[in-house]
């Protein structure tokens, strides 16, 4: 199960009360005020963290709250401060104010955490008050409330280059091939329901993050198949991978799957539109047909201002190795590939 958007509320513990009191011991007169200070309320944690991937978990809870700080005690003894509650979120969340709709936070590098409610200071005890003419305090301050909020979290999943295609053009597995990601694969459409990442382990010391879309369909901008709900998983990725079936027996001509999803993505966004795309021809070098397609394929995707377009078989592992080289090139423009 995947969730990519959740609806919680966090609440911050409150401080502990000062204590208001005065020194007793046997032969001491008139102690003077020894009450401790209150403890800290419990902050709430937003972090990222790698070993989660969906906000479904998260979702489930709905309302974290931290605990009180506990009051201060006699003998200028202070409270205990509570715990913080944690809650760990996918890398790339988004934390919004579920109420106005503004941007809180961008979650959007791993291991990186936020104190999205801060628990109450704790009152002061009397031990404080006492001044030459005031020296029997009696006042102590309560502990101050903690913050609350409601919360929309937005997981926008973090990869470098986004793999989109009609369904079953073959985009998962090509991902199980080059990652140890294990989509499941399948010779029907929509067999990718959720998001899937996947790291390429290149020489170097080089790596790249991949990430497996849902397949889109023709009027997927309108809301048609899954829809381009999941499409915002690509505004993170600087490269899209567009897979296009080049195989005789394919049921889309390979021209009119390539403009159909180009249209699409103008349609949901001009900026995913114009970020740097590499489209690939997969199911090739099976059979012989494949070729004739592949270069009216190329023929349209350069008119349209492409690179060429490379040709790929997952199966036979042909045209994998060079068309990952140019992805890390695209990636990381400048860069020199260390040897
Ligand atoms: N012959 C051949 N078949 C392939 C190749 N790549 C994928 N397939 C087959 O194509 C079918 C669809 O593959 P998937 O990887 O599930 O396709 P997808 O693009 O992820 O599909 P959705 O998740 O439904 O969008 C499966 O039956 C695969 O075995 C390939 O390079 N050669
Ligand atoms: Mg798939």
């Amino acid at each position: 199960m995947f969730r990519d958007e959740a609806l919680i509320e966090v609440a911050a513990g409150k401080g502990g009360d000062g204590m208001s009191s005065f020194h007793r011991e046997k032969y001491v007169q008139k102690g003077g005020p020894d009450g401790g200070d209150g403890g800290r309320g419990g902050d709430v944690i937003l972090a990222a963290s790698e070993s989660v991937h969906s906000l479904l978990r998260v979702a489930r809870a709905h309302r974290y709250l931290a605990k009180d700080g506990r009051p201060g005690g006699t003998n200028q003894r202070s409270g205990r401060s509570a715990e913080h509650v944690r809650i760990e979120v996918p890398p790339g969340t988004q934390v919004f104010d579920a109420e106005h709709g503004n941007l809180l936070f961008d979650l959007d590098e791993r291991d990186s955490q936020v104190v999205i409610v801060k628990g109450g200071k704790g009152g002061l005890g009397n031990q404080h008050f006492a001044t030459s003419t005031i020296q029997v305090p009696t006042t102590a301050y309560p502990g101050k409330p903690g913050e609350k909020r409601h919360l929309r979290l937005e997981l926008k999943v973090i990869a470098e280059v986004g793999l989109l295609g009609l369904p079953n053009a073959g985009k998962s597995t090509f991902l199980s091939t080059v990652t140890a990601a294990q989509p499941k694969i399948a010779s029907y459409p929509f067999t990718t329901l959720v998001p899937q990442v996947g790291m390429v382990d290149l020489s170097g010391y080089r790596s790249l993050l991949l990430a497996d879309l849902p397949g889109l369909v023709k009027g997927a901008s309108d809301g048609l198949g899954l829809g381009h709900t999941f499409l915002k998983h690509l505004e993170r990725c600087s490269v899209l991978l567009q897979f296009v079936d080049v195989h005789p027996e394919a049921v889309d001509d390979p021209v009119e799957a390539f403009e159909v999803l180009d249209r699409e993505l103008q349609l949901v966004s001009s900026d995913l539109h114009s970020r740097p795309r590499l489209v690939v021809g997969t199911k090739h070098f099976e059979d012989e047909g494949s070729s004739e397609r592949l270069k009216c394929l190329d023929e349209a995707v350069q008119a349209a201002g492409h690179q060429p377009v490379v040709g790929l078989s997952s199966v036979l592992g042909t045209g994998v190795p060079g068309l990952l080289e140019q992805l890390w090139k695209l990636v990381h423009p400048g860069d020199i590939i260390p040897s």
